[in-house]
């Protein structure tokens, strides 16, 4: 069984198409490759009605947990929320707006089952033309950031920031994850890199957000993955500790 964790704030107006947009894509995944799956949603104190939204959609499943944090504590803490609240050794972590697609889960376990490594890592930068509709500022302040991240870390990685991933859970259970909000992605994958764990990227493409709003505040998000920065070129030049 694989667990697929959701952090939500906000996203009632996405979470009321589930029962067309993810449920079926992920149940005909799961028939395909012989696979169950276990949804948690973390709901982190949402001050929309995500929460009654969702536990309508979903009910009559008996394969999800919904999870709530009274106060927000942003997506980093609610990755880390729904890692301890599941026993399974694969999971997954996506948006939950779905701008990474329910059907692109096919191809983080295909590409699982070929290789067994670590992580399969989505990158809508391994091939063009898999960016729909960003804005160019955006597009340029994230390829600079991952071309950066490249020449820290010495890796071939083509995107750090992504979600939209397939972990074994031992590794991250063991792991000290310090991020609280996005940059937690980008935390996990440089820690790995650094470590040794085999990580893997498939392509896939990243669409323009149907329903809602994003929430991501870029100054605060470029603030953080620059610390990270910081942090990485401390612990892997100078053995210092990750602070
Ligand atoms: N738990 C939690 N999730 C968040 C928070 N902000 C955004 N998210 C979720 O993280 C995912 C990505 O956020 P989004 O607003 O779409 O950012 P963008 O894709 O970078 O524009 C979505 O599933 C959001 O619901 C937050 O403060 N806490
Ligand atoms: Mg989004």
């Amino acid at each position: 069984m694989i667990s697929i964790i959701f952090p939500l704030f906000n996203e009632r107006e996405n979470v009321i198409h589930y029962n067309n947009d993810l449920f079926p894509v992920i149940d005909a995944i799961g028939k395909k490759f012989n696979e169950s799956f276990e949804f948690i949603f973390i709901d982190d104190g949402s001050h929309d009605d995500t929460v009654e939204r969702i536990t309508e959609t979903c009910s009559g499943r008996s394969d999800v947990k919904i999870i709530r944090h009274e106060k927000n504590r942003g997506m980093g803490n609610a990755i880390k929320t729904g890692l301890a609240s599941c026993n399974n050794e694969l999971v997954i972590t996506m948006d939950a707006d779905l701008t990474f697609r329910p059907e692109d889960v096919a191809k983080l376990i295909g590409k699982f089952r070929e290789t067994h490594a670590d992580c399969i890592s989505g990158s809508p930068y391994l091939e063009p033309g898999l960016m729909e509709d960003v804005a160019p500022f955006r597009l340029l302040m994230s390829k600079s950031v991952n071309f950066l991240y490249r020449v820290l870390l010495g890796s071939q990685i083509t995107c750090v920031s992504p979600i939209f991933r397939l972990y074994k859970r031992s590794i991250l259970m063991e792991m000290q994850i310090s991020s609280k909000n996005f940059e937690i992605n980008a935390e996990i994958i440089s820690k790995m890199i650094i470590h040794g764990n085999v990580v893997v990227e498939v392509p896939v493409p990243l669409l323009k957000r149907k329903y809602g709003e994003s929430k991501i505040n870029v100054k605060k998000e470029i603030k953080n993955y620059m610390l990270l920065m910081y942090k990485i070129f401390k612990t892997k030049y100078f053995h210092r500790e990750w602070v």
